[in-house]
């Protein structure tokens, strides 16, 4: 037996939400490998498990948020509304766990707070909070794309005399009911909460930084007929999310928006307008309008014109409609700029009417106003993408820190493996692909179980993404992302949400089925970044 077998576990995987979940049961119940998953969370479900603020929830539609590789859970488990909440969702994925046998095999308390290879012998050796170690011949990182909390440090934070809260570790026990709210962060979260909120609270007061464009989600119920033909059809249903470029369900537009007259334009938007969904909007209406100006402004222009429709008071319809490009994640909700109507939510723009400081009794803005509440929530995101690396303690070869290797932006060979850190699986890595996370964490499931099953059938002991083909893909990355209008505003997605990080590619733009096909591509060819088509006797040398 040589050094590299002489592991505790064949496999180690970091993460228990969506993609540790699939990544396990791949690993343990396919390939066979003594395989664990460890996550800090008191139970199962990442992001699902964290974020119980009010009006959690997905905005992919409920029948293709799930896993497509339990077809029978597929045709079994049932639903009767357009969108899952937060507590739908992690239900779901509990239920897989105890239907799979899985949690005999998922370590939870347990932060795995540091990971350093050993370049002799070839192992990972992880070490937890409590300073026990356990080595393992892989590591698959499944730490979620969106799990580093951004907790700005507003003057007075912790001065704060209420319950102030991350929507990211939102307690399960509190309620902002009849409460004096107020919330900072208007993002995809920050909205749901403020729709949810607001119906709840005494008064929400949210302070915007940025105003933000928002179609309405078409939620509502959906009958049982609806859901027969959805099972009936599961097969061409994934395929399709699988081979388009957001992984939405729809089929995206071909068609300029230039390319049809003025009414024809209103006419399109209006109809997905309707429909509702944000990625719908924004990429099954027209082909450009995340890439061309022109294209862009007419939706910018559609929306602007609902918000002056939609809302009552002018002064604050200005203030709610957003003047950049129409280029972040797309946002959907139910009655967004509706809520703004209500007598008990006031917007406060930090923008033209920045905040002092945070008192002990609420929030302080420069107009003198003291906010006074109950509870002040922090929407404001996450350092996405490389946020829960470089948290961690994880050395790759010749003790090269992940905080070195990506000193000038996170990079990977095709979202899933980073050179010099042999061994070592990413599940939603930097530069994967922009799309629904689901099924491109089945996607990228899926192939690092092959590249693991081919190296243990070539007898591998250490495999790796070779330096070129890493430096090839960050800049593939980065010419297709120039291409789009993305790339001119900040969000997470650039990481540029974080004070101090610089706006870099973190996204493969170019859809989800050009690159599963890519992935395809590098498995069919014998893995050839990985040396793994050469004898084992070259591999990862
Ligand atoms: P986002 O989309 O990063 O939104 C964070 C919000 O917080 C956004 O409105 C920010 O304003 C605001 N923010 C961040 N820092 C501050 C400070 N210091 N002061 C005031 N406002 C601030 O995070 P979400 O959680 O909403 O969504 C993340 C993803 O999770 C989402 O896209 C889904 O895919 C799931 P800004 O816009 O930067 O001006």
């Amino acid at each position: 037996m040589s050094d590299t077998q002489k592991a505790d576990l064949d496999a180690l995987v970091i993460g228990a939400g969506f993609a540790g979940i699939y990544m396990l049961r791949r690993l343990r119940d396919e390939l066979g490998l003594d395989a664990k998953a460890y996550d800090s969370a008191p139970g199962v479900g990442g992001t699902w498990y964290w974020n119980r603020y009010p009006g959690a929830m997905s905005d992919t539609e409920t029948y293709i948020y799930r896993y497509s590789w339990d077809k029978e859970m597929l045709q079994e488990w049932d639903w009767d509304t357009r969108y899952l909440n937060q507590p739908d969702i992690l239900r779901y994925l509990e239920a897989v766990v105890e239907r799979h046998d899985l949690g005999r095999d998922i370590v939870l308390n347990t932060s795995i707070d540091s990971t350093v290879y050993d370049d002799a012998r070839g192992i990972w050796t992880c070490t937890t909070q409590d300073g026990t170690t356990i080595t393992a011949r892989y590591l698959v990182t499944a730490l979620g794309l969106l799990s580093h909390k951004n907790y700005p440090d507003i003057k007075g934070r912790d001065s704060f005399q209420g319950t102030l809260v991350h929507t990211g570790a939102w307690p399960a026990d509190l309620t902002v009911d009849g409460k004096r709210v107020g919330l900072i962060g208007t993002g995809s979260t920050g909205c749901q909460v403020i729709c949810a909120a607001s119906k709840t609270a005494q008064h929400l007061t949210v302070f915007q930084r940025s105003a933000q464009y928002s179609v309405p989600s078409g939620n509502g119920p959906v009958d049982q007929d609806y859901v027969d033909r959805c099972r009936a059809d599961y097969d061409r249903i994934f395929e399709q999310v699988k081979t388009s470029a957001v992984g939405f369900g729809f089929d995206e537009s071909t068609v300029p928006a230039m390319s049809v007259s003025e009414e024809e334009r209103q006419r399109v938007f209006q109809e997905n307008w309707d429909i509702g969904n944000g990625f719908r909007f924004m990429f099954g209406t027209f082909a450009d309008i995340a890439t061309s100006e022109d294209a862009n402004k007419a939706a910018c222009d559609f929306i602007r014109a609902k918000i002056d429709e939609i809302v009552d008071d002018p002064e604050t319809a200005r203030k709610l409609k957003p003047t950049e490009y129409y280029a972040r994640r797309p946002l959907c909700n139910k009655d967004y700029y509706e809520t703004f109507n209500r007598d008990n939510v006031t917007l406060v723009s930090i923008r033209e009417n920045p905040i002092t400081e945070i008192t002990p009794n609420g929030v302080l803005t420069e107009d003198g106003v003291e906010h006074e509440l109950d509870i002040l929530v922090f929407a404001t995101g996450f350092e996405a993408v490389d946020g829960q690396y470089t948290r961690m303690d994880l050395r790759g070869r010749d003790g090269l820190t992940i905080q070195q290797h990506w000193k000038d932006a996170p990079t990977s060979y095709l979202g899933v493996a980073t050179n010099s850190f042999p061994n070592m699986f990413m599940i939603t890595g930097p530069n994967g692909p922009f799309s629904n996370i689901p099924p491109a964490i089945e996607v990228q499931v899926d192939w690092v179980y092959e590249i693991i099953k081919q190296a243990e059938a070539a007898g591998a002991p250490v495999i790796e993404a070779a330096k070129g083909a890493e430096d090839g893909w960050t800049e593939t990355c980065r010419e297709i992302a120039s291409y789009t209008l993305f790339d001119k505003s900040d969000s997470w997605i650039f990481g540029a949400n974080i004070p101090g990080k610089r706006h870099a590619v973190q996204f493969y733009m170019a859809g989800l089925g050009a690159y599963r096909q890519l992935l395809a591509d590098e498995a069919a060819a014998g893995f050839p970044a990985f040396g793994l088509d050469r004898a084992p006797a070259t591999v990862g040398v």
